[in-house]
């Protein structure tokens, strides 16, 4: 027998501690075993409970990762027909000749306003994130166009910034032992990760005694293994429960009204919707039943449970605000919050599942210095205004970049785009309809992508930088929310290939272009700057080379971060930072945009491809496309072990699949008018009838008849958005049909 040990145990194996940076939620410590520039092996986080941050299955399999044989290593040329995918590899010398010819060529042609750069957060650390380095590139060369609205958080941000004046709403998550009632509203925390430690205190606060419910039209794994109660609704209409609910409270004097009177205004104006005085229906119970499909007598329990059992913490997620209903679903949540007295107090919660804690957040952390873009010079002020159509003056709303592309100046954009440099992204796979986006990115005259694989989106550039992963930088990374923590991006390998990151390869470009100003970027002085120098960034951590070496440095508060303490304790002193210093459930902002489909108060609205809209009725179903568990996005598609640990599957309840003859298993078409997928069934009484789920991120793979063969559920979602600018995703209708 092979005695070989499982891993070699010889003295050239180096552990280096350092983390992924993924844009998944998570951030964990991790430690690669490292021979001869390859990570062998991979350890999670030492720590002992309670402060053990566990990584997931996909930070396991980051050697397979970063080592993949599908991992672009040169720069790349195209060759055959745009989207066709055959490049040949060229040098860095041809590649930035390349690129630094067609941005002089496209600017001097049409302006800088027609170079589009399309970023996102397929990496977040601080000195490495692209975007960054490559807008104060395309600044100092002149300008460009981009994009505006979080196509993740974009209807929580706007509503948290209208009633509560920031988007820095988080509790940490050792809070949660707090709570005694939790509601995870739309949210899957088993699957989705947002931040690394919120199961482990969601269990902690369930063996606690903490009541849990579940609303989702999915009985998902967070449900099965947390939740006492699952209520399920359908997509779009949990803001009628909400009203209900609200109801229910009114008129059994339910509300907290000393709270309300003290810390908020425009109640009066929300009781008269909520009691049918402003539009003669009242929201109650039976009225919420008929749209949502929950029984009246479970949303009024609902209703009954959190108004009395306190503290409760409303974890209200983001994929139902990522719908047409977007900041109407996150405005109606905080609103029920302060109803029920649960802000600033410790145990309770408000503004989303997981919104920012103000330290290390992905809004706030330190980053290289951007510069002014002068395309966007001379735009509207934005100052005091919640109006979204001020911000699209000078850019594109991020869900509109491809019908952008297509339509220009003529379609009201801001520019016409010949040249776009897709980064950190691969937003033809994930914005919506992404059939219409190839017909986009095939009039580009030039295109240019930063990528560490050949994804659906880099398959149709001209020009492909391959990039390095975090395995091969030294960076800060901060967590996503709720973690109170920082973590180091320790170099553990050499760059494989000829890749660079996108710092480097910024400044190549910028020598390349005359753009002394760009500067150096020595990467040791920067990460010791953002640590212990910039005044303004300074994160907390005392000393570099010890947060370098144990790749974490943990903040040791004297208790859970709790949002809007200080308002709700010290009124006076701290005001909300609202413009009237309190809680807005009526906004004079948004009155001021005089627009039904975003009223001052929130509400439940109908809206095109709802449950009910009868101009879908020829696609019975409505679709919910949540993130998945084996991938961040479509980023990790291609890991063998990750696809076998949760095969791609459209869910569908037996009850649609046996009037479709669909059994377990069966290849199936969804389809709409923005395209048709096939993918295998999973036929289970996990999700509700009249709904289905495809996760997102898996690859988009027509074939010559346009039917997409990877199952991407894009092809059905529309590339719209809601006056708040929440991208719409989970507001879709489809039909499924045996294939
Ligand atoms: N149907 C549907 N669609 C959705 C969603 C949904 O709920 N439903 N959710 C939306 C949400 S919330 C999000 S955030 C978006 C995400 O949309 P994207 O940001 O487009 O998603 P990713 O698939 O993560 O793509 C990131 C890419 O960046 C690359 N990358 C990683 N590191 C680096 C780097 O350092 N430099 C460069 N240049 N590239 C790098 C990766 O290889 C990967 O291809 O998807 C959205 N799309
Ligand atoms: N493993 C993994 N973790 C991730 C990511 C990933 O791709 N993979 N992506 C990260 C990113 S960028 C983000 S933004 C977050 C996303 O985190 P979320 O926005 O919370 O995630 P989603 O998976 O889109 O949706 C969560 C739940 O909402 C439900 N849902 C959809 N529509 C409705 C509705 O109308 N009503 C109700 N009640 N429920 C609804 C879905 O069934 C799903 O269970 O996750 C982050 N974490
Ligand atoms: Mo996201």
């Amino acid at each position: 027998m092979n005695a070989s040990p499982p891993f070699p145990a010889d003295s050239e194996v180096r552990i280096v501690r350092t983390t992924s940076a993924f844009n998944c939620g998570g951030r964990c410590p991790l430690r690669l075993h490292v021979r001869d520039n390859v990570i062998i092996r991979i350890e999670g986080d030492d720590a002992a409970e309670p402060d053990q941050l566990r990584t997931c299955l996909r930070c396991r399999a980051y050697r397979k990762h970063v080592h993949h044989p599908d991992r672009l290593l040169q720069p790349q040329k195209r060759v055959g027909p745009r989207g066709e995918g055959r490049f040949e590899p060229i040098s860095w010398e041809e590649a930035l000749e390349i690129a630094a010819g067609e941005l002089e060529r496209v600017k001097e042609t049409y302006g800088s306003a027609s170079i589009l750069l399309a970023v996102s957060g397929g990496y977040l650390g601080s000195l490495h994130e692209g975007a960054r380095a490559t807008g104060r590139l395309l600044s100092l060369f002149g300008g460009y166009t981009t994009h505006y609205g979080n196509v993740s958080s974009e209807g929580p941000i706007w509503a948290a910034t209208t009633q509560l004046g920031t988007p820095l709403t988080g509790h940490s998550r050792d809070d949660l032992l707090n709570a005694r009632l939790i509601l995870l509203w739309g949210y899957d925390p088993a699957r989705v990760i947002t931040g690394t430690n919120t199961m482990y205190e969601l269990v902690r606060a369930r063996e606690a005694g903490a009541r849990i419910v579940s609303i989702d039209p999915r009985y998902h794994d967070s449900a099965a293994v947390l939740a006492h109660e699952w209520l399920p609704v359908h997509p779009g209409t949990d803001t009628a429960v909400m009203a209900a609910m609200a109801w229910v409270m009114i008129e059994e004097g339910l509300c907290d009204f000393e709270f309300l009177d003290r810390y908020t205004i425009g109640f009066d104006r929300f009781r008269d919707y909520v009691l049918g005085l402003e539009d003669k229906t009242a929201k109650t119970p039976r009225w919420a039943a008929e749209l949502s499909g929950a029984p009246a007598d479970r949303i009024t329990a609902l209703a009954r449970a959190y108004a009395t059992i306190k503290p409760a913490a409303l974890m209200d997620a983001h994929g139902p605000a990522r719908s047409a209903m977007g900041e109407q679903f996150s405005r109606m949540a905080i609103t029920l919050a302060a109803m029920t007295g649960n802000i600033g107090r410790s145990g309770g919660g408000v503004g989303g599942a997981f919104m920012n804690l103000p330290f290390g957040h992905m809004y706030a952390a330190p980053m290289i210095p951007g510069v002014r873009n002068p395309v966007e010079a001379g735009g509207p002020s934005l100052r005091g205004s919640l109006d979204l159509n001020l911000r699209l003056q000078k850019r594109i709303h991020t869900n509109r970049i491809f019908d952008a592309i297509l339509e220009g100046t003529r379609g009201g954009y801001p520019a016409d785009i010949r040249l776009a440099w897709f980064l950190g992204n691969n937003f033809l796979n994930q914005l919506g309809n992404t059939n219409k986006a190839a017909r986009a990115l095939k009039q580009l005259e030039f295109m240019i992508v930063s990528e560490l694989f050949l994804t659906p989106t880099a398959r149709f550039a001209d020009l492909i930088f391959p990039v390095t992963s975090a395995a091969e930088r030294n960076d800060l990374t901060r967590g996503w929310p709720s973690g109170l923590y920082y973590t180091a991006v320790n170099r553990a390998i050499e760059p494989l290939g000829a890749c660079r990151s996108d710092l480097e390869i910024a400044m190549a470009l910028a020598a390349k272009l005359g753009l002394e100003e760009f500067g150096t970027f020595d990467e040791e002085d920067w990460l010791r700057t953002f640590v212990e120098k910039n005044p303004e960034t300074a994160t907390p951590i005392p000393d570099s080379g010890a947060f370098r070496r144990k790749g974490i440095h943990r903040l040791q508060p004297a208790g859970p971060h709790v949002a809007f303490k200080a308002q709700i304790e010290d009124p006076d002193r701290n005001p909300f930072p609202t413009p009237s210093g309190k809680i807005e459930i009526y906004s004079e902002r948004v009155a001021a945009m005089n627009d039904p489909a975003c009223p001052p108060i929130p509400k439940y609205l109908p809206t095109p491809e709802d449950r009910l809209d009868p101009a879908s009725k020829s696609y019975p179903l409505q679709l919910v496309s949540p993130h998945p568990s084996n991938r961040v996005h479509s980023d990790m598609q291609k890991i063998d072990w990750l696809v076998e640990a949760d095969p791609h599957r459209i869910w569908i309840n037996p009850a649609d699949a046996r009037t479709r003859g669909i059994a377990e298993g069966d290849a199936v078409l969804a389809f709409n008018d923005r395209g048709r997928l096939s993918i295998p069934a999973r036929v289970t009484e996990r999700i509700m009838p009249g709904v289905v789920c495809i996760f997102e991120g898996a690859w988009f793979d027509p074939d010559e008849n346009g039917l997409d063969r990877g199952g991407n559920p894009n092809v059905l979602t529309p590339d719209t958005y809601t006056r708040g600018g929440a991208s719409i995703f989970n507001t879709t209708r489809v039909q499924v049909q045996k294939a």
